[in-house]
C-alpha cells in the first residue's frame, strides 16, 4: 500500500479564497505535503489530465472548468493517503456529502466540487508525475 495521494484545489476553490482553509484542513487530518504548486492548465493539458473521462457526457464541461482559473497541486503523504484522502473529501456531489468533509463545506455542485483526490495507488502517482518533476517533490 502507497502512502502517497496526489490532490488539485480546483478553479472554484481558489477564486473564492479557500485555498488557506482547504490546505489548513488537509494538514490537520496527519497529512503532510510533499510537493505543492500555483498554477493553471490550458485545456489541453486539462483533456490530457482528465483523459479517463474523454467519453463521458461532462467531459467538455470539465475541462472548460478545470482551466478557468488557478489551481493549486499537491502530492500528500499519510499511512493510507489515498483512502483516507477520499473519506477526508467526502462523496463527488457535494449534497451527498458527509457533514465536515472538504466537498461538504466548500463545494458548490458535482461539477464545481473543491478538491480533486486521487481514486488509487496507480492513479496518485500518475497524477504526481502528471504535475512535478523529480525536483519538486521530497
Ligand atoms: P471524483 O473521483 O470524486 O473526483 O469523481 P469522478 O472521478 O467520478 O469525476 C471526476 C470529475 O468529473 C469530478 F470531480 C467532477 C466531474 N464530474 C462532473 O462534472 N459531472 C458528473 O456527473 C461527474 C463528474
Amino acid at each position: 500500500m502507497s502512502n502517497r495521494t496526489f490532490t488539485i484545489i480546483k478553479p472554484d476553490a481558489t477564486s473564492k479564497g479557500y485555498t488557506g482553509g482547504i490546505l489548513d484542513q488537509i494538514i490537520k487530518a496527519g497529512f503532510s505535503v510533499k510537493a505543492l504548486k500555483w498554477t493553471k492548465l490550458t485545456k489541453e493539458q486539462a483533456g490530457e489530465f482528465y483523459a479517463i473521462h474523454r467519453e463521458r457526457p461532462f467531459f467538455g464541461e470539465l475541462v472548460d472548468f478545470m482551466s478557468s482559473g488557478p489551481i493549486i497541486a499537491a502530492i500528500l503523504e499519510k499511512e493510507n493517503a489515498v483512502a483516507d484522502f477520499r473519506k477526508l473529501i467526502g462523496a463527488t456531489n457535494p449534497a451527498q456529502a458527509e457533514e465536515g468533509t472538504i466537498r461538504k463545506k466548500y463545494a458548490a455542485s458535482v461539477g464545481e466540487n473543491a478538491v480533486h483526490g486521487s481514486d488509487s495507488d496507480e492513479n496518485a502517482l500518475i497524477e504526481g508525475d502528471f504535475f512535478f518533476s523529480k525536483l519538486e517533490r521530497f
